[in-house]
């Protein structure tokens, strides 16, 4: 059926504009595609997140669900673009990028223009107020915990109203104009609240004019024998220019896991040939000349599958009968061991008190706002381009050369910019489909997946099904603790085998555990695949460890936090892989933590009802913030007539790496009195600058941080003159001094586990104890998290506003990984809303965050360590012991869904 198109007039921002589309296009695509205003973003397209929240006719709508022939006539349309832009902020761009309300940026249009539909309405809104309005037109982010977004709303307000002023950027420094330890928004904040931060999917209409549009044809059995691939009916549709499948791929055709897995470690296909080993695996790639020409071909693929027996969790893919998923390899591949001091056993056995128990943490996806994208062609030097959301790109060169037949050196991998990723973008997704693409067809090719897709096809946190048991003393002294468990990974290994020694690394962690044994073991199954999700593998670590820890001190009868202070590390202990903390710092967090968790337990008492059941929980956690070992990183500083130029693969996932990088080279340049603007950041681009490692494992900071200290220094030194002041650049090249130095740094003292997991693995570490305050209402098992409060230990802070939107963004996700957030069932957990995404009335906006900063002799720039991780290790049992506090009822298989709760009081 032949498209109905419809002109119409409309005036945008201002703008008349006579606008011919699609009557049943969204007006989000109108906006972007017709317009070309791509400010306006769309991540689910579905109605649930408003990241393309416009404004028409004087009323806020999310655009992707107003189709073109519900906007009448003469229509006068407001989209971000016509608020302000760069050089002239409206008060809500200013406020939110001053606050910290911006992390990746990909929803924030969507907040300011809702926001502004309020202010609109009502110019002096409570924070409850501005709360609802985002809860009902359901503004939806992952990074930021929503906190600041209502500071800034609130900040604007008072601007509008005349009660605050606008201040310079500069005004935010430090009293010696330090950028170090202020809240210097960060140098993408006035873009991304303008909307002209282009993200992967802004570049679809900017790309040359033969660039081919990709469609996946993927399967929809979860585990299968392919036995044909027909192509021939997709092969002749219009705008077809290429069907792509494994045997146009001159490589391997598989992306490189871990090595040990299907003996060579080539075990996920880059296109499926012999068999599909999960939902959605792909085996075509449909280029063509329009997006709708390759959509509608790639439905033309005809797909002939045998299916074989899906196994969905670790125990189905283990059970005796279960068939290999990789033949050859068992489906459970991989065991890690943890033994320190005595055997256990015979130490349980004459303990005064033992517990134990059963834990399972579920599949938790990542949500991001942007569903993953990228595209890939030719450069000037004959390379194979890849721009995506990658977070790792010298190894995904690494990791997809042989899959493509190429040498990595003829792969350049660029990070677009990047909206989310919260660690799964440590995997190749996209990358090397268009990658073979763009080899097979000699053309540009664009892909972009959508919600359901980026849910569904890429990888989520693996879950752990883990025992654990306990021994003490009869003072309540932990003398053992005994670990079982099993990582469901999905079909594929990458990452893996350090996931599952994260189990070993992590149960028991913050304790002075003496004697420990344990063993993990990683399975292959047919759920999606597992990667990095931030904090990886601690959540599940906490989940038994930090629930066992509160029926251990309830079966001794001493209070939870108090049985903590008893048993947490202290001077001369050390974790159970065997490192000594950098700092000791447990003691006095529970010291710090004490009188407030006394008041709160005190309030919930008083305020419970018959209905509602009130608690508080504690919980700890801890994580490194370098990688495993000798974690190294390179960057490059060059001086320029204008400042300093700063080339650094700090990539970016929304974290804010651009205002780490500044931050830091600032600081460490502070003697040459530059301003921030003079510091230009050559970012993510492997052909441009030198390998960083992954921003992974909250190791940027201590990691490519050092590096640029280093490299600062190195050109400081060059620049100094006898008398101690500074060369000039005309002055260096006069002298012939270089101008360009490389920065490096190596975690030197970094060992790696053996095999009974004790080691010295991080080069710096990271501490949170997390006391979230809930309401149960025990008539419908709904749990509200009404206030959190976190005590940590990051060393010292470059930025406050971005680490204090990374600890409020982590607890609201760890809010979800206790509540909510699932991807079991494919159908019900391929949208945001329904893998049960946090809104804003689901965290709370009370969150108190009390950073203590004990001096550190080892760890990053100026006394600093990580922090992007640390709010997500261990905020979900805590929320699991509040609960039990509350209303008695222990949850040890989350999330902690109201049915389950219910289901517990009623059996009570
Ligand atoms: N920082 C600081 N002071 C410190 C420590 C860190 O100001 N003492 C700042 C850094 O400058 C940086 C940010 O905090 O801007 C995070 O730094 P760091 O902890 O070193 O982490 P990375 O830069 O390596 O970022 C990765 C980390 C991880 S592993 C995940 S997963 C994650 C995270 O950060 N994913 C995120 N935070 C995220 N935040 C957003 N918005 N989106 C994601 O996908
Ligand atoms: Fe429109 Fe999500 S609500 S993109
Ligand atoms: Fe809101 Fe990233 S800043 S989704």
């Amino acid at each position: 059926m032949s498209e109905e198109y419809l002109n119409k007039k409309i005036y945008v921002n201002g703008i008349p504009r006579t606008i011919i589309a699609d009557a049943k296009a969204g007006l989000a695509e109108v906006i972007r595609q017709n317009l070309g205003l791509t400010g306006t973003k769309v991540g689910c397209n579905k109605g649930q997140c408003g990241a393309c929240n416009i404004i028409l006719n004087g009323k806020l709508v999310r655009s992707c669900i107003t189709n073109w022939d519900r906007v009448p006539n003469n229509s006068v349309i407001v989209t971000i673009e016509g608020l302000g832009d760069a050089n002239k902020l409206h008060p809500l761009q200013w406020a939110f990028a001053v606050t910290g309300a911006i992390q990746c940026g990909f929803c924030t249009p969507g907040f300011i223009m809702s926001a502004k539909a309020l202010l609109d309405k009502n110019l002096e809104p409570t924070r409850q107020e501005v709360r609802t309005w985002f809860q009902k037109h359901r503004n939806a982010c992952r990074c930021t915990g929503y906190k600041q977004i209502v500071d800034a709303v609130m900040d604007a307000a008072k601007v509008i109203r005349g009660e605050l002023e606008m201040k310079e950027f500069s005004s935010l420094l430090g009293k010696k104009g330090e950028v170090w330890g202020t809240s210097y928004p960060r140098p993408s904040a006035v873009y991304k609240a303008t909307g002209t931060w282009d993200f992967g999917e802004d570049f679809r209409n900017k790309l040359p004019d033969d660039t081919l549009y990709g469609a996946m044809v993927q399967s929809k059995l979860s585990h299968a024998v392919i036995k044909k691939i027909d192509l021939s009916k997709a092969e002749k549709m219009p705008g077809v220019y290429k069907v792509v499948t494994a045997k146009d791929v001159k490589g391997t055709n598989r992306i490189t896991g871990q090595p040990t897995f299907c003996q060579d470690g080539f075990d996920r296909p880059i296109f499926c040939d012999e068999k599909i080993f999960m939902y959605g695996d792909v085996v075509a790639l449909v280029c063509a000349d329009t997006q709708k020409h390759a959509d509608a071909a790639a439905k033309a693929v005809i797909l002939e599958l045998e299916e074989l027996p899906a196994y969905m969790s670790a125990m189905d893919a283990i059970a005796e009968d279960s068939i290999q998923i990789h033949p050859g390899t068992p489906n459970l591949y991989n065991e890690k061991r943890i033994a320190k001091g005595e055997e256990t056993a015979p130490l349980m056995e004459k303990a005064a008190h033992v517990v134990e128990g059963d834990y399972y943490l579920q599949r938790q996806p990542h949500l991001v706002m942007e569903p993953d994208v990228g595209f890939g062609y030719i450069d000037e030097k004959g390379r194979l381009t890849i721009q995506s959301k990658s977070i790792w790109i010298y190894f995904h060169q690494a990791q997809m050369a042989p899959g493509l037949g190429l040498e990595a050196k003829n792969i350049r991998i660029i990070q677009n910019n990047s909206g989310g990723s919260f660690g799964y973008k440590l995997s190749i997704t996209c990358e090397a489909i268009i990658g073979a693409a763009v080899l097979a067809t000699g053309k540009p090719v664009f892909l972009a997946y959508n919600m359901a897709q980026t849910i569904s096809y890429t990888p989520n946190r693996s879950p752990f099904d883990m025992h654990m048991k306990l021994g003490a003393d009869k003072n309540g002294k932990i003398i053992a603790m005994e670990t079982k468990y099993y990582v469901d990974h999905g079909p594929y290994s990458e990452f893996s085998e350090r996931l599952t020694q994260r189990g070993t690394q992590f149960m028991g962690a913050n304790y002075a555990i003496p004697n420990i044994r344990g063993i993990g073991h990683t399975v292959c199954t047919n759920q999606t695949w597992g990667s990095a999700f931030r904090a990886f593998g601690a959540p599940q670590a906490y989940t038994a460890t930090e629930i066992l820890m509160d029926e251990m001190a309830k079966k001794i009868g001493i209070d939870p936090l108090e049985f903590r202070y008893m048993n947490v590390i202290r001077e001369g202990d050390t974790f159970p892989f065997g490192q000594k903390p950098d700092v000791y710092v447990y003691p006095l967090m529970i010291e710090t933590i004490r009188p407030k968790y006394q008041a709160a337990l005190e309030k919930a008492e008083q305020e419970s009802t018959e209905t509602v059941k009130k608690g508080v929980g504690i919980a700890l956690g801890v994580f490194g913030a370098t990688h495993d070992g000798p974690d190294t990183a390179d960057i490059i500083i060059e001086l320029t007539q204008e400042g300093i130029t700063l080339y650094n693969n700090w990539e970016d996932h929304g974290q804010g790496a651009d205002i780490g990088a500044l931050g830091t080279a600032h600081e460490a340049l502070r003697e040459l009195g530059l301003k921030p603007e003079q510091i230009k950041l050559v970012m993510n681009d492997t052909a441009l600058a030198p390998n960083a490692g992954a921003a992974s494992g909250s190791s940027s900071q201590v990691v490519k941080g050092n590096a640029i200290l280093n490299g600062c220094e190195i050109l400081l030194d060059a620049m100094k003159k006898e008398d101690g002041s500074f060369r000039t650049y005309d002055q260096m090249i006069a002298e012939k001094i270089p101008v360009r130095y490389t920065g490096t740094w190596t975690n030197t003292g970094g060992t790696m586990c053996d095999e009974n997991c004790q080691g010295n693995p991080f080069g710096a570490l990271m501490y949170g104890l997390f006391m979230p305050e809930v309401a149960v209402d025990i008539t419908t098992g709904k749990v509200k998290v009404e206030k959190f409060t976190f005590v940590s230990d990051i060393g010292k802070i470059n930025n406050i506003a971005n680490v204090e939107g990374q600890m409020y963004g982590g607890l609201a996700q760890g809010i979800g990984l206790a509540l909510s957030e699932n991807f079991e069932n494919i159908k019900k957990h391929s949208s945001l809303s329904g893998a049960g995404l946090p809104y804003i009335e689901d965290i709370p906006d009370d969150m108190e965050l009390i950073h203590l900063a004990v001096p550190r002799k080892q760890g990053g720039p100026f006394g600093s360590s990580g922090v992007g991780e640390l709010p997500l290790t261990a905020p979900h049992p805590a929320i699991i012991n509040a609960i039990y506090n509350a209303c008695g009822v222990r949850i040890r298989k989350l999330p902690a869904l109201p049915e389950k709760i219910l289901k517990k009081l009623k059996s009570m």
